[in-house]
């Protein structure tokens, strides 16, 4: 968080030898992965103008879409230092905090709504404080997201068609372990590497949301959404703790007032884009493809179990419970 003082060059301020502070108090610098067509992007427009307008100029809001201000670790690891201040990021913080697993779970959420329940209920809240202990983030507000699914440049309807495919992961512990127990080759890779490890055929996969899918173009570089649904999950807005606690509580409360603005706007704009986005895809030329997800499930199952530890495997009964 970077505080400055700009000296006006203004001829008025000059006469009366006073100093106008053109800037603001704080300077928020926002790092995110998606590009600027995903409603993350547009969510996070939102907040800064909820904020930038809520105190009076005295925080400024910097967002850096498509991982301008580092890949997702590289701007956690930067919160953590103090040279970033906010992002967008969930399953990739049981490298911190392991309860963070829950969102990487294959199959663990039956819908949104049980998905709803635990997120807003003591399990997040359970999740929300391991990684603000761990981590040193606080979640400033949660979106839900679309399954995630799986791209190729061939068909996928059972484990079996995976036979050693060469797939990207974000760098999450559970989802190696997932995908190594199914028949494919994971490799965890930052996001913004993905488009041009495709072309390349570095990798011949991915697996995400059919929003993240659309916006960065991946129908250019793959021709299947394989329907394998095997993550349900949501992503949170962080922010550092110790840059939070740095701004006196009137702005802290501006923040919390601007995130839940952000939460209620990027719900509705979740809503719209999850209607669009099956036909957008379409009509960019991808097939898609229905997938045995029972198979998917039982083979993934025991190396999932395998790799919780005992405080994730409770947590991960107590969804299943609900
Ligand atoms: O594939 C990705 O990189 C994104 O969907 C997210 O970054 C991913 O879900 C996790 O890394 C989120 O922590």
């Amino acid at each position: 968080m970077i505080k400055q003082l700009i000296t006006s060059t203004v001829l008025g301020a000059a006469i009366l030898g006073s100093q106008a502070t053109l800037a603001a108090d704080y300077t928020l610098q926002f790092g995110h992965l998606a590009n600027e067509q995903n409603i993350w992007h547009l969510a996070a427009v939102k907040f800064k103008e909820e904020v930038e307008a809520n105190s009076d100029g005295r925080i400024e809001v910097q967002i850096y879409p498509s991982e301008q201000l580092g890949a997702e670790m590289d701007v956690i690891n930067s919160i953590q230092l103090g040279t970033a201040d906010m992002t967008i990021t969930g399953e990739s913080l049981q490298n911190w905090a392991p309860k963070a697993a829950m969102m990487a779970v294959p199959y663990a959420f039956r819908d949104s709504e049980h998905l709803h329940a635990a997120v807003s209920g003591e399990i997040g809240d359970e999740i929300e404080a391991q990684i603000t202990e761990r981590a040193n983030l606080v979640p400033l507000a949660w979106f839900e997201r679309g399954p995630r699914h799986l791209t190729s440049n061939r068909p996928v309807r059972d484990p079996d068609d995976l036979d050693g495919l060469r797939l990207r992961v974000p760098n999450v512990p559970l989802f190696v372990d997932t995908w190594e127990a199914l028949g494919a080759r994971p490799t965890p890779m930052a996001f913004s590497e993905v488009f041009t490890a495709l072309q390349q055929n570095t990798i011949q996969a991915q697996e995400n949301p059919l929003s993240l899918i659309e916006s960065a173009s991946f129908y250019e570089v793959q021709d299947y959404v394989n329907f394998t649904g095997h993550v349900r999950s949501w992503i949170y807005v962080v922010i550092g703790k110790d840059q939070l606690e740095s701004m006196p509580e009137d702005l802290q409360q501006v923040i919390f007032d601007a995130a839940e603005t952000m939460q209620a706007y990027e719900a509705e704009l979740f809503a719209e884009d999850e209607q669009r986005l099956g036909q957008a895809l379409q009509e960019r030329g991808m097939e898609f493809v229905e997938v045995d997800t029972e198979a998917f499930a039982e083979k993934a199952r025991p190396a999932v179990l395998e790799a919780l530890n005992e405080e994730q495997r409770a947590l991960f009964e107590a969804i299943q419970d609900l």
